[in-house]
């Protein structure tokens, strides 16, 4: 049973719905360099959904919804156009005006400080999160941030996707051809996205701003391949080593042993400075935001040779491989979109108790959701296969809060059709359609998907629905 005060809402980011990527001061970002480069294949942020201009718009269609919550998050290039500078006067105007817009409707924002746009100017001076002098940098849009809006926005979420972004740097507008040195400046940048996080905490609570702040993180659920011990022991390391060593350097302030142990034997080690290990220290986060999709399949290493025997007939997943640590599989219990990820409520209810049961802190849901090329006829979007994806992750997180996790927020992704983060627009999540392709801005009409309807009910039955 959902709580009263549960946070029913949706989710979206900047560079995926704004547009507007050039004007009223706003810099370049790693995002939108990284869509300008496949130009010729996707939409590129130039435009975007228009949000930008549309904003007012869009927040009545949140408020017809019936949305609680509204998880969005800020561009820092907006706010401080080269990352570093002069504050950019127009850039906090618009967020304010968004967020009053907000408030006035009755819409909780729910706002991420760096969702993978990062200021390009940071990279061309010291090569972004690579360098440790971007730490400050990012401490000082966080305050510029809580300062100006802190009094109306109760929650904050620091980086999104730390992990992520960290082993693919050119989210982060950081280009390496060669392979072993990319992961080398992915981990460095790991360690220094963590103190950044951890000190962007620091600040926050020094400034009494009575509402709450916390990472979010990519959860990528793991089950192992057999009862073979090899892959049992093998799933938890891939998850110790995708989601859990990052969580738990948040919760405990130092980064575990398992990390250390396997990034030495890897060559890969960061370098830490003598202060790091108090720097991490009491910046506890007040909850964790998850952006949960999907769960995988994983099997001991076996020198690329897949599992072959009667239990485990499992199709293999080659771009996943972690040479000399894991083979990944797919389900096939499970069914695939088109881009591979699968449908797994139960998943979901599995990642929800193993979460709480780490660290007992509130969680949060601010991405869950399907994929999909959908078909706009007459009008409308017949959607059914997405509300049966959103029936399913309602129905189980009703299971995992009947066993005692404390879930305060489900916010799908996302509130309307937004650019994917590496397919352009035509792999869609939103509730709301957006009339526009990758090549053709058409009227950017908005237009309800069937899934809005179902999910406008569930918001109204509080999560009680068949
Ligand atoms: C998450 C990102 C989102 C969003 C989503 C879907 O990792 O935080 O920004 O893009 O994934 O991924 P994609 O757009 O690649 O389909």
């Amino acid at each position: 049973m959902f709580k009263d005060n549960f946070l029913w809402g949706a989710s979206t980011s900047a560079f995926q719905i704004e547009g507007a990527w050039n004007e009223d001061g706003k810099g370049l970002t790693s995002m939108d360099v990284r869509s300008f480069k496949k130009e010729d294949q996707i939409a590129t942020t130039k435009v975007a959904m228009d949000h930008y201009h549309r904003f007012k718009e869009d927040v009545q269609l949140m408020k017809k919804l019936g949305m609680k919550a509204y998880r969005m998050s800020i561009s820092w290039a907006r706010i401080i156009p080269d990352g570093y500078g002069k504050i950019n006067q127009k850039g906090i105007d618009f967020y304010n005006q968004l967020i009053d817009e907000l408030v006035k409707n009755d819409i909780v924002p729910i706002v991420t400080l760096y969702h993978f746009d990062f200021p390009m100017e940071l990279i061309k001076k010291y090569n972004g999160f690579a360098s440790r002098e971007c730490i400050n940098d990012f401490v000082r849009y966080s305050k510029v941030c809580f300062e100006n809006f802190g009094d109306r926005v109760k929650y904050w979420l620091t980086i999104n996707e730390q992990m992520v972004i960290s082993q693919m740097p050119n989210f982060q507008g950081i280009y390496i051809n060669d392979k072993h040195e990319e992961k080398k400046v992915g981990w460095q940048s790991y360690h220094h996205m963590c103190i950044a996080h951890a000190l962007v905490i620091k600040e926050y609570r020094k400034l009494h701003l009575n509402g709450f702040i916390g990472p979010v993180i990519s959860y990528p659920t793991y089950y192992p391949a057999s009862v073979k011990p090899e892959d049992v022991l093998t799933a938890k390391q891939v998850e110790d080593l995708k989601v859990f060593c990052l969580t738990d350097v948040h919760f405990y302030g130092k980064h575990p042993d398992y990390l250390i142990h396997y990034l030495e034997k890897h060559d890969l080690m960061f370098k830490m400075e003598e202060h790091d290990e108090e720097l991490l220290k009491n910046a506890q986060p007040d909850f964790i935001a998850l952006n949960w999709y999907t769960t995988g399949i994983v099997g001991a290493y076996q020198d690329g040779q897949e599992i072959n025997n009667d239990e485990s007939a499992l199709k293999p997943r080659r771009d996943r491989n972690i040479k000399g640590l894991a083979q990944f599989y797919m389900n096939p219990y499970l069914e695939y979109n088109e881009w591979n990820w699968n449908t797994d409520p139960v998943g979901l209810h599995y990642a929800l108790l193993k979460m709480w049961e780490r660290y007992h802190l509130p969680l949060m849901i601010v991405e869950n959701g399907l994929g999909h090329r959908d078909v706009l006829e007459n009008n409308q979007v017949h959607d059914d296969y997405r509300i049966k994806y959103l029936q399913g992750m309602v129905k189980h997180m009703s299971k995992a809060i009947n066993d005692g996790v404390n879930l305060i927020s489900y916010c799908p992704w996302s509130f309307m059709d937004v650019l994917s983060s590496s397919d352009g627009i035509e792999k869609r999540y939103g509730l709301v359609y957006i009339d526009r392709t990758d090549f053709d801005c058409k009227n950017l009409k908005r237009i309800p998907k069937d899934s809005f309807y179902w999910y406008q009910k569930c918001i109204q039955k509080n999560g009680d629905i068949e």
